[in-house]
Parts: C-alpha cells; structure tokens; sequence
C-alpha cells in the first residue's frame, strides 16, 4: 500500500461492506443538506460515511467528528446523514466531494477508491478515529444508525452513541467534546451539559422580568418534542411550554400538516392549532430535526401572521446592538446581520438602515461562515434557521471589560448571559426560543409589537421542474441568473411593472426543482410575478411549473 501511513484493515473493510452492498443504479451527492433522500436506500451510505467520518477524524488528529442522521423537515419515509466539524461547524467544503465520491463507488471498486482518497489526502492512518453520532425519530434511523456503527467498527473508530436528539444538540455536543479542558471549553458534553447551560443563562436573563406566559410549541411530532419536554424541566414556571404536535410515535405524522416548514411554505398554521391558538397568542413550530424556528401569532383582524427567520433576526439584532451600546462598547464591538435572498425585502430595509448586512447565497455554511467575519454575526435564514456567532475575541472583550457604571455592568452581564444561552455551532430552534422570549421579555414586547417593527412585503415561492436544473447559473448572491442567457434581462423587464416588484431564480441544493421567489407591495401583484417568473423559466428549460394557476399559462 505505497504511499500510505499507517494500517488500513482492508480484510475487515471488505467483509462488513458485504453486509451493505451499494447498489448499483443509485447515485448519491453530498450536498446542502448532507445526503438526504428515502430512508430505505441509504443503508450503504451510512456504513461507507462511517469510514468517512473516521477518516476525517484521523486527518484532524483524533478530534471527534459528529454525523447527524436526519432528513429535517422532510417526509417521513426520507432520512439523511451530514458529518459535523471538530468545533460544531458543517464539513469543510472540499470534503463535501469526496463524500459523494466514496457513497458511489460500487462495491467492489470501494476499496480502491478508500485507498486512493487515503493517499491524495494524504491521511495518517495510525491517528485515533473518534465519532459522536445521533439520529432524530424517523422509522429508519435505527438501521442506518447500524450501518454507520460497522463502518466504525470496519474501520477500528472509536463510536459514541448520542441517542435521539436534535440537530444542534448533536453540534454543541461535537464542539464541547472538542473544547474539553481547553481555555474555550463549551460545555459539559451530555444533553444535561446543554439543559444546563441555556436554562441557568435563561433565568438570569429574565430574572426581576414579569413572569411569561406559556408558550405554544409545534413540535413537528418529531424530535424536538422528547428534547422540549426535557428542556421544559430546566424551565419550570420561568418559561411554560405548551406542547403540541408531540407525537413521536403514530407512522406518518413527522411533519405532515405541521412544522416550521409547514407552516412557512403555507403561510398557514398547523390544522391542530386552530380553535387552539386565541388572538395575539405567541406560538412557533419546529422543524423535524429541531435546527428551524417560526413563531406566528392571529392578529386583531383574526389573520394569521408569521414571525419568520427574519424578524427573528430583526428583533435579535436591534437587541444586541442596544446591549453593546449601553455597555459603553458600540466602538469595540461590530454587529452585522447575514441574510440570503430570501429575506424579506422589508427586513433587509429596516435592517440596513441601522447595521451593515450582507447577503450570501443560500445554505447555513454560507451564512456562518459570513457571520465568522464580524465581531457578532446574527444569521438567519427566512426560513428559520439561525444563531448569533460572537467571535472569540469579543468573547474576550465581554469577559474582561470592566464597566463604568452600573448601567453598563448591567448591559455587559446580558451580553455575557446571551453568549451561554446561545447555540453558537449552529441554528437552534430551542436556543433561538428562549433567545427570542428574552428579548421579548426585556422589551415588553407582544407578538403584535414585535411584529409591528416592519411589515412584510407579501412574497410568492414557487417551484417548477425542469428536466435540467444546472443549465441555471448564479451571481451575485443567488439574486441573478448567469444562464440561461437572456432570462435575467427578461426577469429584471417584468419586475419593473410591480411596485416594489422583486424575484429570482435559482436551482435547488436539496430537490430537483429550481425555484421561484417574487415579492411586491400587493399580496395580488406578489403572486402574479411569482408565476409569470416561473412560466418564462418553464418556456425557458421546458418545465412545469407546480401550482401555476390557470390564468397565467
Ligand atoms: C438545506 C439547508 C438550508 C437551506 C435549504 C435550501 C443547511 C443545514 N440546510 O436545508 O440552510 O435553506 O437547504 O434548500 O445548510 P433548497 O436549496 O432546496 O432551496
Ligand atoms: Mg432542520
């Protein structure tokens, strides 16, 4: 085995992949979302991202990666895995092709493809391998939580089994397992650790505060329903949970007529909620894996009106920027916002003329790595899915600043509380609620003044299938078409006749759709850019745009 350090146990290797042969009409891409499709075919993925996972452990000399099986906010019957970096971050990007590289190579070419990614990434072999890995309730995790143990087991990797829990559970369990003993130990590493930790910064941030009123949970009947009612103990009285959709164990309900992505893409709440929810009530879904967070509330005309990724970003942002002001440190401390197309052009208006904002194209590793660049970096998807990262040396400043007077010793010990109550790895929709009740509860803010901060211009997402959705290109953040030619001048034509008219076009990173977002100062004019947008990408591509009324064929 030229050019390779250390033993690989090929005979061990062969003999459990023959307990999980790949198939050989599949094809599998590491992408957005990890690998995500039907549960039922990916057990050879999930013994060969076994392999992969020790392997990056090796090459990051021993520290232990995390591997996350879940398909979130998908049906049921789909599943997926994604591998988690030492400090809680998704995989290197780089990494991303090796994983599809390796998840496709047939049986028998497995070996050699193992062999050849050893050697080009030149990974010493006799490093320790150490994997910490979880599964959210779908029917089929637990297999495929077997097939990720043999390839622990083929590979001689050390295995840690985190259960069933969340998504970023999974991240902060990876990050304080890394930081263990280190001058920025995160935690302790067990879901006790993580109660702990959010649950002690929530009630020193709410002490002295008017005491809050029970919150609605959509729990998706998936995992965040279990993790809810164990974080509700931390709680107590300082914060009541009411749970719904908390049923983990009827076949089908994960996600059907519920969950952040429900209720998002209907622009509707979950059928369970009606009768339940009174007006001006505060509630929120979770998404299936619990990394995605929508609260909603019924306003005073009995609408129903969404409190999205956005006017989470909103109301947490214009929060912290006052912290950092009262604690005499607004010219130390940066804040920024990061967003993606898809934000609310309301937000991003009302955003901008305050604190600098940056737009980067969709998919959480884009946006954490854009808010890495400032001293704090709130991100947020529209869609729900976000955190606020404090850069270690502010993290610094906020530990060793010393206040000069008691409003600011004040100001500083919210921001030093925000840092604990905070996920950093990753969004978390648990942590981001007990983030968006602490504003709340300082503010004195309902849902109805939170969500008067701005109002929302109405906006349409379409999706609409086209037999290749690479032929679409993209610049500039996602917000313009590169290919194909002349589509974008065409797009840009139409948007000029709405007011406040916007849209774009870009592929999907998780279906095989490209998608279609318009908005417009009229809920009428929203819809119908929406879907002229989409007929000219299905003239165009030769699509067929889902849910494209008559009248605009
Ligand atoms: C994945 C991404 C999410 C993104 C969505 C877009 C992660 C962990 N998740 O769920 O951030 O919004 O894909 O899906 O990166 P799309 O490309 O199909 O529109
Ligand atoms: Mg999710």
């Amino acid at each position: 085995m030229s050019g390779i350090r250390g033993h690989l146990p090929k005979e061990q290797i062969e003999a459990y992949s023959e307990l999980h042969p790949k198939a050989r009409h599949l094809l599998f891409s590491y992408g957005t979302a990890g690998f995500r499709t039907l549960g039922v075919v990916l057990d050879s993925v999930l013994f060969r991202v076994g392999i992969l996972a020790a392997l990056r452990s090796k090459k990051l000399d021993g520290k232990t990666i995390g591997v996350m099986i879940t398909a979130s906010h998908n049906p049921e019957d789909d599943n997926g895995v994604k591998l988690v970096d030492p400090r809680g971050e998704m995989l290197e990007v780089a990494w991303e092709q090796h994983a599809s590289t390796l998840a496709n190579a047939p049986n028998e070419e497995f070996l050699d493809a193992l062999e050849n990614f050893i050697r080009t990434t030149r990974i010493d072999l006799s490093k320790p391998a150490r994997v910490v890995y979880a599964r959210d309730t779908r029917p089929t995790g637990e297999s495929l939580v077997k097939a990720l143990e043999d390839g622990l087991k083929a590979i001689g990797a050390e295995g840690r089994d985190a259960g069933i829990t969340t998504t970023p559970i999974l991240h902060y369990l990876v990050k304080a397992i890394n930081t263990k003993g280190t001058k920025e130990e995160y935690g302790e590493d067990s879901e006790d650790g993580y109660f702990q930790k959010m649950s002690e910064a929530f009630r020193k941030l709410v002490s002295g505060r008017p005491r809050i009123q029970p919150l609605i949970i959509d729990c998706a009947n998936g995992v965040g329903a279990p993790i809810a009612k164990k974080l509700s103990q931390y709680l107590g009285e300082t914060l009541p949970f009411a749970l719904y959709n908390a049923d983990t164990a009827t076949p089908g309900a994960l996600n059907n007529n519920c969950g952040a992505d429900y209720v998002k893409t209907t622009q509707r709440p979950p059928p369970s909620l009606i009768g339940v929810l009174q007006q001006g009530q505060r509630a929120c879904s979770l998404d299936g894996d619990a990394d995605r967070l929508m609260y909603y509330f019924i306003d005073e005309r009995g609408y129903f009106t969404l409190l999205d990724g956005d006017k989470i970003a909103t109301l947490v942002a214009a929060f912290i920027v006052d912290l950092v002001k009262l604690a005499g440190l607004a010219e130390s401390i940066k804040v920024g916002v990061v967003q993606t197309a898809y934000a609310n052009g309301s937000s991003t208006k009302y955003l901008s003329e305050r604190l600098p904002v940056r737009c980067v194209p969709t998919g959480v590793k884009h946006l954490h790595h854009a808010a890495e660049q400032f001293n704090v970096g709130v991100y947020f998807e529209a869609n729900g899915h976000g955190t606020v990262l404090f850069s270690p040396s502010t993290l610094e400043k906020l530990e060793t600043h010393e206040p000069s007077t008691p409003a600011q010793s004040t100001a500083l010990k919210h921001l030093n509380n925000l840092t604990q109550l905070i996920n950093q790895t990753v969004g978390d929709a648990l942590s981001d609620v007990l983030l968006v009740e602490v504003v709340l509860a300082h503010k004195a803010y309902s849902a109805i003044e939170w969500n008067s901060l701005y109002s929302d211009l109405p906006n349409r997402l379409v999706k609409v299938h086209v037999p290749n959705r690479n032929a679409f290109k993209t610049e500039d953040a996602e917000r313009r078409l590169v290919t194909p030619y002349g589509l974008q001048a065409k797009i840009d034509d139409l948007c000029k006749r709405y007011d406040g008219g916007r849209s774009f076009v870009r592929p999907s990173g998780t279906e095989d759709v490209v998608r279609v977002y318009a908005e417009a100062v009229l809920r009428s004019q929203a819809d119908e850019l929406a879907y002229r947008v989409a007929g000219m990408v299905y003239d165009e591509a030769g699509g067929e745009a889902i849910r494209r009324p008559k009248e605009f064929m």
